[in-house]
């Protein structure tokens, strides 16, 4: 057995599986059926995300890596010392630890929707950063922003790497963006990294990797509705589909129907056209004067962004 660090808390808020079902079936209701992307990350999903993390043409994860490198100090300086780090979304972790020795914030909380993956990231980073005070909080942020009531009073920077944003459609990203200045308050910052808007082939290829890993994450969707839903999806008769809507700024993800064909989920039956989509994710892309602008109508103002040579990759600091 392993020591418990008491350095390490976490705080189940319950992101319950009735969300899912009510999710699912009133999703394949609809004319144009959609599953919100959330329900991507069970334990598998949220692996599967790893490994997508690892494709060369999902370039997002080496750009954004390399800016945190260069730029920690700049960063750490606008977000000041003994700051509380909350971070929806955290995963594996994994972006924070290049900014955790620069920063030194008094707390850090992660957040995530996927409980298992969230424990076992917050003991792994309490391990490898032992000063460090971690706070996990088990939640669906889309849902809530909620801080658990052991952490400490002090100046509130909401992290959100990865493009996180990039998931919510423009009414949604905003109110997002207002949640999280509510929750630092006038003094708190943001730093977030967002997606640019950029050459058509580049963007499809980050969404159609050659090993197929984005393909699988999709699909895991199925496979998690034949599971938890007691659903009947034939895994070879749905497809993998990512184009990028040029109109609307956004990588579009769907699962196509590859025949006609009726599906039983939890005793009611859907029925699907030969090729017709259920709508899984869009990751919408940002021109910085796009997100100055959505960010300042949420009550930031922006302070700097940070971007690579290639202009990929946008991480911004704005002050609540
Ligand atoms: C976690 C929403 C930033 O949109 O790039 C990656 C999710 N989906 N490949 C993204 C995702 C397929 C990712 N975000």
């Amino acid at each position: 057995t392993t020591a418990t660090n008491p350095k390490v808390s976490f705080h189940d808020y319950q992101p319950e599986l009735e969300s899912f079902r009510a999710a699912v079936l009133l999703g394949l209701a609809r004319e144009h059926k959609q599953i919100p992307p959330k329900f991507f990350y069970d334990e598998r999903g949220s692996q599967l995300f790893e490994d997508i993390l690892e494709q060369a043409e999902y370039y997002i994860p080496t750009v954004e890596k390399r800016l945190y490198q260069e730029h920690a100090a700049d960063m750490a300086q606008l977000i000041g010392r003994d700051a509380v780090l909350i971070e929806p979304g955290s995963g594996s972790c994994e972006k924070v630890q290049l900014l955790l020795e620069t920063i030194r914030p008094a707390a850090y909380v992660p957040m995530d929707i996927s409980g298992d993956f969230l424990r076992k990231a917050s003991c792994d980073l309490g391990a490898a950063f032992p000063w460090l005070h971690v706070y996990a909080a088990c939640l669906d942020f889309t849902h809530e922003l909620r801080l658990p009531a052991a952490v400490p009073e002090g100046r509130r920077v909401v992290f959100i790497p990865g493009s996180s944003l990039g998931n919510f459609d423009l009414p949604e990203a905003q109110h997002f963006l207002f949640q999280i200045r509510q929750l630092v308050g006038k003094g708190g910052g943001l730093l977030i990294g967002v997606d640019r808007k950029k050459d058509k082939a580049v963007l499809e290829r980050a969404y159609n990797d050659a090993a197929g890993v984005t393909a699988d994450f999709n699909l895991n969707l199925l496979v998690r509705i034949n599971q938890e839903l007691e659903g009947n999806f034939d895994l070879e008769a749905f497809r993998h589909e990512a184009f990028y809507n040029e109109q609307l700024g956004r990588i579009e993800m769907h699962l196509i129907s590859r025949k006609a064909q009726t599906v039983s989920i939890d005793g009611e039956v859907f029925r699907f056209a030969e090729g017709e989509s259920i709508h899984t994710e869009n990751s919408y892309k940002y021109h910085p004067q796009e997100f100055g602008t959505l960010a300042q109508a949420a009550g930031f103002q922006s302070r700097q962004m940070w971007t690579d040579a290639g202009q990929l990759f946008g991480i911004y600091y704005l002050d609540g």
